[in-house]
């Protein structure tokens, strides 16, 4: 099998590619090793951009995220038993949209299938093969048969867990990291929202974060130890908790309903340079994660292939290779300004057990300076929003 773009992983990264390549003319195959049912139900990020939704929305998949999607011009921040809120709209004049990372996945699917992409779930043993010469390629097995699918270019958009950063040799690549020492406590809850807006909640327990699904559906997360399991967990513990974290001396109250889903989350910050080699190129979780703090992975991903999507526009259409080389060092500016912002979100909002007295007041320092402090506000919401795309 032959194309111009082999694809690994149907994650938002590689979906999006594949339907950015297509409306620009260019083919393109993608690979993922699960199965469809399995990525249009997992549960990961809520908040889009404005610009990934803007781009959603200017490729025509976003109807059902306009119609099903929360605009929000704001969120809230908890802490000494009050409520801030941050004028997002105010202050940079954009707004985010909550609607989930699987209802994402679900609209690019099926704009894949509806022009006929070539989309093949439930492959196993993908190798890349000849990345530095012109004629790279990737063998799989699918359907119980082995195949090789020649292309062009190769893009690993293949998360934090594939194979495709491997085929950088070691030597060439250089990896960032930072693995927290805490976790976040995951919990899908049948109530209505607690709040119009999402809460971020620093308390000397930990941090808590109220979020949205929808009007008989929350999204809900407290940190806890990454070593800790579901199982010690009883509704009512859980519940106990979020109140001490969020209610507000104010009266505000978290409203409970029935848990359906628990799960416990890791926390790292992660760069893997560079994120090319020849003829492959890293999209998204692949090259790079963020701890979910600033919202930041699914729009770093989809920012990644829009650069990316230009540059291959640029090789065939107008013969141009620069875009390309330069795809790295374009798309590692916005991801080192997300890495910063997530890890100073994280910082300021969570409960660190090595932070003496003194640095749990400086977190509290920086909460009042960003609730009262225009331009220290205007900083964190015009990261949270999203900065210019490159
Ligand atoms: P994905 O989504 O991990 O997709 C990769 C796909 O590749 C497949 N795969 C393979 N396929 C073929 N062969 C192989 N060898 C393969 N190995 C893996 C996988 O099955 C998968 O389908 O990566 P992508 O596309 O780069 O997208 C990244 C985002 O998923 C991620 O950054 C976000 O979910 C992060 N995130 C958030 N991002 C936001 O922008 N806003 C948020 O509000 C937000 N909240 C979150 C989050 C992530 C969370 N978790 C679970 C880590 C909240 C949470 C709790
Ligand atoms: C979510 O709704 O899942 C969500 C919202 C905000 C975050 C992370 C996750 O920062």
């Amino acid at each position: 099998m032959r194309t111009q773009v082999g694809i690994i992983g149907a994650g938002p990264a590689g979906l999006l590619l594949s339907h950015l390549l297509h409306l620009q003319g260019i083919d393109s195959v993608v690979l993922e090793s699960r199965s469809r049912e399995q990525i249009e139900s997992t549960i990961r990020a809520g908040v889009l951009e404005q610009g990934t939704v803007d781009l959603l929305t200017e490729t025509g998949v976003g109807e059902r995220m306009k119609a099903e999607g929360a605009l929000h011009h704001g969120f809230e921040l908890a802490f000494e038993g009050k409520r801030r809120r941050l004028d997002l709209t105010g202050l940079t004049g954009k707004s985010i949209t909550v609607y989930a990372q699987h209802e994402v996945i679900k609209d690019l699917v099926a704009a894949r299938i509806a022009a006929q992409g070539a989309l093949h779930f439930e492959v196993s043993d993908v190798s890349l093969h000849d990345v530095e010469s012109s004629k790279p390629g990737i063998r799989y097995r699918h359907q119980g048969e082995a195949r090789e699918l020649h292309c062009d270019f190769i893009i690993g958009c293949d998360g934090a867990q594939g194979v495709s950063r491997n085929a950088i040799p070691e030597a060439l690549r250089r990896d960032y990291q930072r693995v927290y020492p805490f976790a976040w406590f995951g919990i899908l809850v049948e109530a209505p929202p607690t709040s119009d807006e999402l809460i971020y909640a620093r308390h000397e327990r930990g941090f808590a974060l109220v979020s949205t699904r929808s009007h008989d559906v929350q999204r809900m997360y407290f940190q806890c130890d990454p070593e800790d399991s579901v199982d010690h967990w009883s509704d009512d513990r859980i519940w106990a908790e979020m109140h001490a974290r969020v209610d507000s001396d104010e009266g505000h109250k978290v409203i409970e309903g029935k848990i359906f889903r628990k799960n416990i989350i890791g926390m790292r910050s992660f760069v893997s340079t560079t994120m090319q080699h020849g003829r492959l190129f890293l999209a998204g979780d692949a090259a790079h994660i963020v701890p979910p703090t600033g919202a930041k992975g699914l729009n770093l991903a989809v920012s990644d292939v829009r650069v990316l999507s230009e540059a291959l526009r640029g090789f065939y259409k107008n013969d141009r290779i620069d875009l390309l080389d330069r795809y790295s060092e374009t798309a590692l500016k916005r991801i080192w300004r997300a890495e910063h912002f997530s890890y100073w979100m994280t910082r300021m909002m969570h409960r660190l057990d090595d932070a003496s007295p003194f640095e749990q007041q400086l977190q509290v320092a920086e909460l009042e300076y960003v609730t009262t402090s225009r331009s220290a506000a205007m900083s964190m919401a015009e990261n949270y929003v999203g900065t210019a795309p490159v």
